[in-house]
């Protein structure tokens, strides 16, 4: 019997961007609440919601400053518990985004940190500096943040230095100390008796530093040997799945920052997560090659028994503009990724817009960019003096908000997203990419996705069955999905060009994206042509 994360189809919701419902062009719960009977109708099965408590948004929720409090820009604790009721309801589970690797600086743990004879001093990791030869301060070594900069920020209340791997407001909780890990016991029981099914865990494996030690020089995150995937972390997550995550059978969804196989199969395998998000076949736009597409999830379908299956999150490019190509082959690179989420083993993930095609958007200048990432990327590479223009282009290969731009409901003003005045700029596309349009509309990637969430769900092979990979030629990736209810053959061209498919392409079309019934003569696959065949009952 499988489980119900195996059988159903996760919604990510980036809450800020999702709906508004008061006008001040932020998303926010009451929106959320309002858009449930369309996430039931598009059918998926659970939420997976971005981080919604009391934060000061330097991150935009991923500095948090109260675990059980609600960002009052996204409504009340009164809010949050009625979207868990309507969601449950509509048998829609909710997954919580919990970032407990560290804090905002916000939070009253790290302001009553501040003071050294604080007993809160040790929910974070302080040292004192470093003296250079000539008698400077330095920071304790020389790590550096994920998002530029030195990994240390000195606190002149004592002058001593806070550790902290992403921004400066961003301080790093203590896994070492007892008292931290069962404040986080707290507050995950905290949510688990208000009914959520889980947790997705942000950088879930960065939490425990094993030594402070230097590390050895690396473009981004120098120092990261010593805190990615330690014996620590492995300790702490059973511990919290023995004491919190198993009693509540919660689903838990554990960020694996630069995961390989065997460091997300042993976080799958000991009792500690339930799966792990991996981003190998992320590939970026600068240098993609379909190839590299199709060796990633090739090797990570083998490697593990079951998968996160997702193409687009809210840190990143829309997958549609990332693996495909959002101008002149956009319907059809959009339902190609919608074939492969779909029937690749393991759990699809699909983000808000994803289901229409919402693509990267076409920003002007770096003041238009609210994602600290990017600001920070820019800033750092004019510091360099790279020319603005090149510099702004090079950022927008990384930039997350591509991924924020609000959700496009339809085709009156600000995609009705708001009545107001968006906090981020809304993608001008919204005319023709948005859902009310595409429900309308036979053949559009809504209605596209929608009929394979249906099929999905009434095909246990595709949900259960064995996966196996068939050779095919470059950029042209094919597979088979053997269960009980049958054998089905999915052949996609991740390319642009037209390729000769190299494999049969005979069988009963349950699925194609160019609306062909029959491909028994063909011999080529046109531009991100996606096919599923039913070869045998
Ligand atoms: O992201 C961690 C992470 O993977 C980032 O370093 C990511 O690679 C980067 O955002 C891509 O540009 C998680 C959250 O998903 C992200 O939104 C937060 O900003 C970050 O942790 C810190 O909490
Ligand atoms: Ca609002």
């Amino acid at each position: 019997m499988n489980k119900w994360w195996q059988d159903r189809v996760i919604y990510q919701i980036y809450p800020r961007s999702f709906c508004d419902s008061n006008g001040d062009g932020i998303g926010d719960i009451p929106g959320i609440i309002s858009k449930l009977d369309y996430l039931k109708e598009l059918g998926v099965g659970a939420i997976w919601l971005s981080p919604v408590y009391t934060s000061p948004n330097y991150d935009f929720g991923y500095d948090v400053a109260d675990y059980t409090a609600i960002n009052p820009e996204y409504g009340t604790m009164a809010d949050m518990k009625r979207l868990l009721k309507e969601a449950g309801r509509r048998d829609l589970k909710v997954i919580m985004d919990l970032v407990m690797n560290h804090t905002s600086d916000q939070h009253g743990w790290f302001q009553a940190a501040r003071d050294p004879k604080s007993g809160y001093r040790d929910y974070y990791i302080w040292r004192k500096p470093k003296l250079s030869k000539s008698g400077k301060e330095k920071p304790p070594n020389n790590w550096t943040s994920f998002f530029t900069g030195s990994a240390w920020t000195r606190d002149d209340r004592s002058g001593e230095y806070y550790l902290h791997l992403f921004t400066k407001h961003q301080p790093d909780l203590n896994f070492h100390n007892p008292k931290v890990i069962e404040e986080i016991k707290k507050v995950m029981r905290f949510w688990l008796d208000l009914g959520v099914a889980g947790f997705r865990c942000d950088v879930i494996n960065l939490i425990y530093k094993q030594s402070l030690a230097n590390g050895k020089h690396q473009l981004i995150a120098t120092g990261s040997e010593h805190y990615t995937s330690t014996t620590g972390c492995h300790a702490v997550l059973q511990q919290f799945n023995q004491e919190v995550w198993q009693p509540y059978d919660a689903f838990i969804i554990g960020e694996i920052q630069n995961g390989t196989i065997n460091s997300v199969r042993d976080f799958v395998e000991h009792n500690e997560l339930t799966v792990g998000l991996a981003f190998e076949h992320m590939i970026l736009k600068l240098g993609y090659a379909p190839q590299k597409t199709k060796r990633a999830l090739v090797k990570w379908q083998r490697g593990l028994d079951w998968n996160p299956v997702f193409f687009e999150n809210h840190d990143g490019m829309r997958s549609v503009s990332r693996f495909g190509n959002d101008k002149k082959f956009h319907q059809q690179s959009a339902t190609m990724l919608a074939s492969l989420l779909l029937t690749l083993r393991g759990t699809p993930f699909i983000y808000q817009g994803q289901e229409i095609g919402m693509t990267n958007a076409p920003f002007a200048n770096i003041t238009q960019v609210k994602d600290i990432v990017s600001r920070s990327a820019y800033k750092l590479l004019r510091k360099f003096f790279i020319p603005s223009p090149i510099a702004f282009k090079l950022v927008m290969y990384l930039c997350r908000d591509h991924a924020r731009t609000p959700m496009q409901w339809n085709n009156q003003a600000k995609a009705g997203f708001t009545t107001g005045e968006p906090w981020l700029m809304v993608n001008p596309n919204y005319q023709k990419i948005n859902v009310e349009h595409e429900k309308a509309e036979g053949t559009s990637i809504w209605n596209f996705y929608h009929r394979l969430i249906k099929l999905r769900s009434q095909t246990p092979a595709w949900r259960q069955g064995k996966i196996k990979f068939l050779s095919t030629p470059k950029n042209i990736l094919a597979f088979e999905r053997i269960g009980e209810s049958g054998q089905y053959r999915i052949v996609v061209n991740l390319d642009s060009n037209k390729r000769k498919a190299g494999i049969n392409l005979a069988g009963q079309v349950v699925s194609s994206n160019y609306s062909q019934s029959n491909y028994d003569h063909l011999r080529h696959l046109r531009p991100y042509e996606a096919i599923i065949f039913k070869i045998n009952s």
